[in-house]
């Protein structure tokens, strides 16, 4: 999704390269005067269109931020700043035009002109007028740069239904997802602190059709109380509410990931309340050890009983809620 954009420059790095385009050109003419003339022309044109067109290709490489899925707007916020992002990229689609204008005007007086003095003194007024206005643009084009910089290590999270795994560190998550997953879960970064968010796959075979669901472990967001968080956190945690169609959190009864069963208990009650709208399958892990009499699914991570009625379970609530759980892009 966002493999386009371009790696963006500053502006006097963008006039170099333009000037470089030009330094070869050498027009072929028998008239000492024509070969001059055409080949200040031709250096002009080539200048004014490398600067024109790499300005255009930075506004077209950055998608539309209103169009995007609504967890990456929320990226986009956090790490970047959405309205300066927007501006920026204004910036640029003022500067793109007024380059233009500048160049079909002043060409036109460079292919009219006899005198090869005025015509080398009118080749430096376009480049001095393209510079300049390339220059007025340069803290946006830092900005974009550095945000190109950001958005090309945002995860890849693909358009389909998403199910995010939750509950306190060393309870299990990895090894469900591990577990669950048709192929190794993928490792992305997730752009906040050190966390990276770990994809896996689950795959429902209907007939000839395969669904492929996308479940998501993210560690270090949603296994700790919210109130603990600081305001970054809060914020990549209200990015996972866009992302989430169906939340498995998972307690471990035996309390050998190191919490209290009532601390883990509380983590899910807050969770619920943040996630209202998306449906929470509880589950139990480490059945191997401990099994309580709850109504929760229980799993063991380890010898796999109850990993077949939790993917039902899962495939149960995707197959009633269609019409609820809407892809988010
Ligand atoms: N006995 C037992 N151990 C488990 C089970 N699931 C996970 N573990 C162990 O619990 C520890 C933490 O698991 P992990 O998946 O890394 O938890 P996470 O921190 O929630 O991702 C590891 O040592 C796992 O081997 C299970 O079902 N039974
Ligand atoms: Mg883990």
């Amino acid at each position: 999704m966002f493999e386009k954009i371009p790696a963006i420059y500053s502006a006097e790095e963008i006039i170099e390269n333009a000037i470089k385009k030009t330094k070869k050109i050498q027009i072929q003419d028998k008239n000492r005067f024509y070969r001059n003339r055409k080949t200040i022309i031709k250096k002009t044109e080539l200048f004014a269109t490398n600067v024109i067109s790499t300005l255009e290709k930075y506004v077209k490489g950055f998608p539309s931020i209103d169009n995007l899925p609504k967890f990456y707007q929320e990226l986009i916020d956090i790490k970047i700043d959405a309205d300066k992002l927007k501006q920026s990229l204004g910036a640029v689609e003022w500067a793109r035009k007024t380059c233009t204008k500048i160049y079909s005007k002043q060409i036109k007086t460079l292919k009219k002109t006899r005198d090869l003095s005025f015509l080398k003194h009118k080749q430096k007024e376009i480049y001095g007028r393209i510079a300049s206005v390339l220059k007025q643009i340069d803290k946006n084009l830092i900005f974009l740069s550095k945000a190109q910089n950001t958005i090309k290590d945002f995860p890849e999270i693909q358009n389909t239904i998403t199910i995010v795994i939750a509950g306190y560190p060393n309870v299990g998550k990895s090894s469900l997802l591990k577990n669950i997953s048709s192929a190794k879960p993928k490792i992305a970064q997730y752009p906040f602190t050190t966390t990276k968010i770990h994809v896996g796959h689950i795959e429902k075979r209907q007939g000839y059709n395969t669904e492929k669901y996308q479940i998501i472990d993210t560690p270090g967001l949603l296994d700790r109380p919210i109130h603990k968080r600081n305001k970054i956190e809060k914020q990549a945690i209200a990015a996972l509410i866009h992302l989430a169609d169906i939340i498995i959190f998972i307690l471990d009864p035996s309390e050998n990931c190191g919490y209290p069963i009532e601390k883990q208990k509380n983590l899910l009650s807050q969770i619920k309340k943040m996630f209202r709208d998306i449906p929470i399958i509880v589950v139990e892990n480490k059945s191997d050890i401990k099994k309580t009499d709850s109504i929760n699914i229980k799993i063991s991570c380890k010898n796999r009983e109850g990993i077949d009625k939790l993917v039902d379970k899962i495939f149960e609530i995707i197959s009633k809620k269609t019409r609820e759980i809407k892809p988010h892009f």
